[in-house]
């Protein structure tokens, strides 16, 4: 089933002609952000230089410390009044990365989500269920709409509750659900534990985090889905870059909105199809805030053209990430916000160790931190408040729910060259 056929299977001259005037035009967009303004002058590039889509090699990349060195709206390419949603991304020390929307891209986004649950198999007739956040994040609002496109009847449960979650998949018939793969797994115990089939389900939505082929199975077998993985980011709309196809052999990435080019992540050099490396993505078709070569840090590659569905190219699972970026139950941590917090704590040294664990399915971190030796009075009470405190400003921080363990001034490991302090133990996370 196709929500758009023409794009999603233009091929050959026709699509390499589209990529160059969206491309075109996504640079003449960028010269509205000072940033890009300054970039492409000193590159000398101007539209009227791509003439093929590897022309794009001319442009410098975009970072993410870029984005976040333009906090808040630096990257904004039209007047704020243009600009009617902002989302921001999860995972940065101090201020957030801002994405900014226009009436456009919404649309667009919507399209995009709409494309990828028609070629799940998913239509109007089916009841779909979005237990993803709904606030900043970009996972709640952009499968929202999409399914809305469609038809679908959408129940806006968001995260939370899982009993009322399950409650809710069996009372209202869901047919269609959208979640983390670690929060499906979740979902599928406490199910377990009520004694409870979701009889009702039949297509599972998996996205915002990695997961294995070994999970999928479990999942489907779990709770009588067929699952299908969903990637995408904050800063290129959110969810809807990329996604599977019935095949669920590679994810298709939108090749009319997205130019996609893999590169070793160390040189910056083009690697061809097979070859893993980081995925750098050109937006084609968006307003408020283009983007030119951004490097997404996530580590894939590109698969050779010529799917059985007949859309056209694809990317395999995101494997891994180029820079020190974890994925926690679908939140973006880096250990320097981790630090950031733990340095504005007296009581505590800067010492910290993070470990990560897949505990029944679901993402555990725990952080090992020394305490200040003039803190270290040995009392329980002062243990258990010191403790508290951090587990509360990591959570004010991240978001996110932490395990934190007080340990002697002096007991953690030091390092004499590259601190290695994340110890990632979650055997299959790919
Ligand atoms: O996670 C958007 C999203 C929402 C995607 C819902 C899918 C479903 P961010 O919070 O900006 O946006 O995080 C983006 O999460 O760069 C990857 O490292 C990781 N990620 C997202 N999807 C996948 C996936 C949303 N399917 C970052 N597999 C990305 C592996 C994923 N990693």
């Amino acid at each position: 089933m196709f929500w758009d056929k023409t794009n999603e299977t233009l091929k050959g001259k026709k699509l390499e002609a589209l990529q160059v005037r969206r491309l075109k035009q996504t640079i003449r967009q960028s010269q509205h952000v000072g940033f890009y303004k300054k970039r492409l002058t000193q590159a000398h590039v101007r539209p009227e230089d791509i003439k093929r889509p590897d022309d794009i090699q001319k442009i410098p990349f975009t970072r993410k410390q870029d984005l976040r060195d333009g906090y808040p709206f630096g990257f904004f390419a039209v007047p704020l009044k243009k600009v009617v949603r902002i989302h921001t991304t999860s995972g940065t020390t101090g201020k957030p990365t801002v994405v900014g929307y226009t009436r456009n891209d919404l649309d667009t986004w919507a399209e995009l989500i709409a494309r990828n649950m028609t070629m799940a198999g998913v239509t109007e007739n089916d009841v779909f269920q979005n237990m993803v956040n709904y606030g900043m994040f970009t996972g709640g609002l952009g499968f929202h709409y999409g399914a809305e496109k469609i038809g679908m009847t959408v129940i806006p449960s968001a995260t939370g509750n899982t009993k009322r979650q399950i409650e809710m998949i069996k009372d209202f018939g869901v047919t269609t659900i959208h979640c983390t793969p670690s929060y499906a797994m979740h979902l599928s115990e406490v199910a377990e534990e009520m004694h409870t089939s979701l009889d009702s389900l039949k297509t599972g939505i998996f996205g915002a985090e990695p997961w294995s082929e070994t999970m999928r199975s479990s999942l489907e077998e779990r709770l009588g889905v067929t699952a299908f993985d969903s990637y995408g980011l904050s800063e290129l709309f959110g969810p809807g870059v990329a996604f599977e196809c019935p095949e669920r052999d590679g994810l298709h990435i939108w090749h009319d909105i997205y130019f996609v080019e893999i590169i070793n992540p160390k040189t910056g050099e083009q690697l061809g199809d097979g070859e893993r490396g980081e995925l750098v993505i050109t937006p084609l078709k968006k307003e408020a805030m283009p983007l030119l070569r951004y490097r997404t840090g996530d580590i894939t590659m590109k698969m050779e053209d010529g799917c059985l569905c007949s859309r056209g190219q694809k990317i395999g699972r995101i494997t891994g990430r180029s820079d020190d970026m974890l994925v926690i139950r679908g939140i973006n941590v880096f250990p320097s916000q981790i630090e950031h917090v733990l340095l504005k704590i007296p009581e505590v040294g800067n010492q910290f160790m993070v470990y990560v664990d897949k505990v029944n399915h679901l993402d555990e971190m725990t952080v090992d931190v020394e305490i200040n030796r003039d803190y270290f009075s040995g009392e329980l009470a002062d243990l258990a408040r010191i403790q508290k405190k951090v587990v509360q400003e990591l959570h004010d921080a991240l978001e996110l729910r932490t395990t934190v363990k007080l340990v002697e001034p002096g007991s953690l490991p030091r390092f004499e060259g590259k601190a290695k302090r994340v110890v990632d133990r979650r055997g299959d996370a790919i």
